[in-house]
């Protein structure tokens, strides 16, 4: 469970991110495909594409704002993300088989990304709300996972 103050920290840097949402969800992706090369092979769309051409891809950055609005709408619900959490946990369980682990692994993408770009707003007590919210969100979606019996 995450303090108030942790949530207004997120919220916080959550402003800068939202400025861009898709360049910052491209920028993560890009990593978490680079830290965790069997993530990319999940995306019929982007796994035939040679490393300079998912750079650029424009593709690319709309999923990446697909991925940051579900993100930006759980972590505003400060904790009480039931209703968002569902529709995500039920696709990336029998849909698109996600492991917890390459959810996990985009927590700590996103969590370095933050810290790169957004240096003043990723001091320790954010870094370590931004565990705390990546391992609830991890934490649920295998909840959610379990009801439709994927053990990922
Ligand atoms: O639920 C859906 O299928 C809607 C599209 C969607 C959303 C809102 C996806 C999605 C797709 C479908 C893409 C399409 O149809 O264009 C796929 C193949 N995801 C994946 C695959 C892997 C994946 Mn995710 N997602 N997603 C979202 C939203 C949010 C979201 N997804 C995530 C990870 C780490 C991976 C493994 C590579 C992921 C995260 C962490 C989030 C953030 C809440």
């Amino acid at each position: 469970v995450l303090s108030e103050s942790e949530w207004q920290h997120l919220l916080k840097l959550w402003e800068k991110v939202e400025v861009d949402p898709s360049e910052h969800g491209k920028i993560v992706l890009l990593r978490l495909f680079h830290d965790n090369p069997k993530t990319l092979e999940h995306f019929e769309k982007f796994k035939h594409l040679k490393p300079d051409e998912l750079k650029h891809s424009e593709d690319l950055k709309k999923h990446g704002n697909t991925v940051f609005t579900a993100l930006g709408k759980i972590l505003k619900k400060k904790g009480h993300h039931e209703a968002e959490l569902k529709p995500l946990a039920l696709s990336h369980a029998t849909k698109h088989k996600i492991p917890i682990q390459f959810l996990q692994d985009f927590g700590s993408a996103f969590s370095h990304t933050m810290a790169e770009k957004h240096p003043a707003e990723c001091g320790a007590d954010t870094q370590a709300a931004i565990k705390k919210f990546m391992d609830m969100f991890c934490h649920d979606m295998a909840a959610g996972y379990k009801e439709h019996g994927f053990h990922g």
